[in-house]
């Protein structure tokens, strides 16, 4: 019997992984989703199509070159098949002009144990990225007895999905600090919506980023979902865009979780995770005041790395303050340049969906640990 799928938090032994692909990659147009996402002062607001090739061709350099430390190192690496990203999505509900990418893998697919769960994005342009991930999925499915292939309810984001006019141009930072903070977002709670990268799995607990890409009636749907899991809502105020949970809150070992120090979590969240023996230190500053050009992510992706074991993590080559933080906490680094492909949609955990890690489902929290902290 072939067992390829399991994996149920981000640092036990890493032995399967998906690495993206940039091929089509495209800035989509605005649309409800985007237009909140991308920070105003952006170039890629107002523009649209498929990204120069020049830089698709920098960026499959590097995720080349990530697949080949991986399989150096024994993990075995399967790869997308991308679509021609540059076309429309027509559905009953919306148009938009054109696709995404195959880049991150993270945001699309969701394994927890043997199954692989593809996300009820809410992004238009996103609406059928997971397309890309189906042969693989296939694959899994028919060599693997025990793989549970699953989807979210597939949302269908019209216009009741968004908040009308929530985006303005003159608002300034503190005020969208305040609505963030307040869990002011622009979806809506019609229906289900989350992207796999907002949920953090530490075995028995999923701890779901409520932001910009995920709401509370997915957390409602994972708790149904899931009843022997327990599923809790984090919010991390200070962050002017909440969009995905791994630049913020990222597990290095059991016991042990950077946190992007502008993004604090709450106090009184803070304290159930230190009762059971967690420590939170604060990540390293960003060696980059600005992200490369033409990327939707803040400086923060220093801190998206991937884990390979409890000893050992991948951090973006020219981040040294991370990776001499890395090293002070005990972990041995391999550095790997990763700024090209950011703009495609992330850094080194982004680019990387989990297939297949060694360990099962632990426990890592007392049952009544989260008591009222437990949002959902
Ligand atoms: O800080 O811009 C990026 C996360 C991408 N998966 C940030 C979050």
């Amino acid at each position: 019997m072939t067992k390829i799928v399991n994996s149920w938090n981000d640092f036990d032994p890493l032995k399967h992984v998906i690495v993206g692909r940039a091929d089509h990659s495209c800035i989509p147009p605005e649309e409800p989703a985007t237009s909140e996402k991308v920070p105003i002062d952006s170039p890629m607001r107002g523009s649209w199509g498929p990204r120069p090739l020049e830089t698709v061709e920098k960026a499959n350099a590097q995720l080349d070159n990530l697949v080949k430390i991986l399989e150096e190192r024994g993990v075995k690496v399967d790869r997308p098949t991308p679509l021609q990203w540059n076309a429309p999505v027509n559905t009953p509900d919306f148009r938009t002009e054109s696709m995404m990418t195959a880049m991150p893998p993270r945001d699309v697919l969701l394994t927890i144990g043997n199954e692989i769960v593809e996300a009820a994005m809410s992004f238009r342009c996103r609406y059928w990225e997971y397309l890309a991930y189906r042969p693989l999925l296939e694959r899994y499915f028919d060599e693997d007895p025990e793989f549970l292939w699953s989807q979210a309810p597939r949302p269908r984001l019209s216009d009741a999905s968004y908040k009308h006019n929530y985006y303005d141009e003159q608002i300034s930072l503190e005020e969208r600090l305040e609505r963030t903070a307040a869990k002011d977002f622009v979806t809506t709670e019609k229906e289900i919506l989350f992207d796999a990268a907002d949920v953090l799995r530490l075995g028995k607990d999923l701890f779901i980023q409520h932001g910009l890409t995920t709401n509370r009636k997915a957390m409602e749907w994972f708790k149904r979902r899931y009843p022997d899991l327990r599923v809790h809502a984090v919010n991390f105020p200070g962050d002017p865009y909440p969009i995905h949970i791994d630049a913020t809150f990222v597990p290095l070992r059991p016991g042990l979780i950077i946190n992007n120090p502008h993004r604090r979590l709450p106090d009184d969240q803070r304290a159930v995770f230190e009762k059971n023996g967690w420590e939170i230190v604060d990540a390293a500053q960003p060696a980059h005041t600005e992200p490369p050009p033409l990327c939707y992510s803040s400086v923060w992706l220093s801190m998206n790395c991937l884990v390979l074991d409890h000893k050992t993590v991948i951090v973006e080559g020219s981040e040294v303050h991370q990776q001499e933080q890395m090293d002070k906490l005990g972990m041995n680094v391999i550095p790997i340049d990763f700024r090209d492909a950011y703009p495609f949609g992330g850094g080194l955990h982004c680019a990387t969906a989990d297939v297949n890690r060694e360990g099962d489902c632990e426990e890592y929290f007392t049952d009544t640990a989260f008591g009222d902290v437990t949002l959902v």
